[in-house]
């Protein structure tokens, strides 16, 4: 079997609800779906490293799946970070128990990004144990659904490169916004470059859509949301499709996710570069219908806030209920509007995966009746 013949898939709700086309139910996966409030990913993550898991395929590969066996998901996604590419490009990433990652040298000044990056490095070589678990886990799914591949997007892996951890101002990388223009845009452009790789190379290997992340947009206003994040995000769409296109590759969905950039969603769904546009659980259903109404092709995902699921049953199919009605069943994909909780219950994870598939069923079921 060479690496791009794969097992047919079964399950492709995710791929059509992309295309537009009609469904039987709405497709839903949990972003972070695999991690710390599984029991068997703690069973893992306490005999190997975080970072082992990352570069074992076939760990990577048992963690990425056990979500998918326990629940009726209709997308997995790669068990990996966006942190590997920092340290793809020389920079020392640790992961701290119950803390989180952590740069015990950040960059402080521009000098240092020639002395802490190596421009030369390639993620076709440094980030190939991903691509490896990728066609490993593409193989063992065995067309049960769709694999999500990933890549954080330049900004949010600037400001963990300057901050050193998750910080709640990123003052330390805002700063560099204000007084390093030239040299942020320089930074940001070489990651741009490099995600454009390995989003690229992630597909080679065989992933059937990708997440771009952009997760740290709360920090900034809108003219620097334009100019340090949305006009990365829209090189790296032209990048892959251009990369993909030259090397016969087929297209997938890119999904983009710029959490708590409300500001700018409009701007990004009016590119046209990107398929699916991620939204979190601040946006109003006034916004979600303006970003339906003025991009007829987009396709939404989210937004469940996740601490919903620590909410009764009984809630949690009213809240479920509540975002069908206001997304509708056609051109969406269920998701929190951010990622899980360690600490949330597995039995509620089920619940709502269920609940997103019976009544999105029964609400398509009554439309044909009607019609
Ligand atoms: O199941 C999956 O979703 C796949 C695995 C995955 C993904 C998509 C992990 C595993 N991390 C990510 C993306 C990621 N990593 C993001 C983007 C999504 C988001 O905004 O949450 C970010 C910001 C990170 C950085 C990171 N890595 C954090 C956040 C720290 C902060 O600033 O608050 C943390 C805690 C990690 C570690 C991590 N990554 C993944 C897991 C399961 C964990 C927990 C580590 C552990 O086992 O203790």
């Amino acid at each position: 079997m060479s690496s791009t013949d794969f097992p047919p898939l079964k399950n492709d709700l995710i791929l059509r609800a992309c295309r537009g086309e009609s469904i039987e139910r709405v497709p839903i996966w949990i972003m972070r779906q695999a991690g710390r409030y599984l029991p068997e990913y703690k069973t893992i993550s306490s005999q190997h490293s975080f970072f082992e898991v990352c570069r074992t395929p076939s760990l990577a590969c048992e963690v990425t799946l056990q979500p998918v066996r326990r629940f009726d998901l209709d997308a997995a996604i790669i068990f990996s970070d966006i942190l590997v590419i920092p340290q793809a490009l020389g920079m020392q990433v640790d992961m701290v128990a119950n803390e989180g990652p952590c740069f015990p040298q950040p960059l402080k000044v521009p000098d240092d990004i020639t002395k802490q990056i190596d421009r030369t490095r390639k993620a076709s070589v440094e980030l190939k144990y991903v691509y490896e678990a990728i066609t490993l886990t593409r193989r063992t799914l065995d067309g049960q659904c769709p694999l999500i591949g990933f890549s954080g997007a330049p900004w949010t892996l600037m400001s963990y490169m300057i901050e050193g951890k998750a910080s709640a101002t990123m003052s330390k990388a805002k700063r560099w916004l204000y007084s390093y223009e030239k040299e942020s845009h320089d930074l940001l452009n070489l990651l741009a470059n490099f995600v454009i790789d390995h989003l690229v190379e992630q597909i080679a290997a065989g992933a059937q859509l990708v997440q771009l992340f952009e997760s740290h947009c709360s920090c900034l206003t809108p003219d620097l949301f334009n100019r340090f994040s949305f006009t990365y995000l829209c090189q790296i769409a032209k990048g892959v499709r251009e990369e993909l296109s030259k090397r016969q590759l087929p297209s997938v969905p890119f999904i983009v996710f710029a959490k708590d950039a409300h500001y700018g969603l409009q701007d990004l769904a009016a590119t046209g570069l990107f398929d699916v546009i991620s939204l979190d659980w601040t946006i109003t259903s006034t916004c979600i219908q303006s970003l339906r109404n003025e991009n007829s092709k987009i396709v939404l995902q989210g937004n469940l806030d996740p601490c919903a699921l620590y909410s009764s049953k009984e809630n949690l199919e009213k809240f479920v209920r509540e975002m069908l009605q206001v997304f509708g069943t056609k051109k969406y994909i269920a998701n929190l509007g951010h990622g899980i909780y360690p600490d949330m219950s597995t039995d509620n994870v089920k619940w709502f995966i269920d609940a997103v598939h019976e009544i999105s069923k029964e609400m398509n079921d009554s439309n044909e009746e009607k019609a």
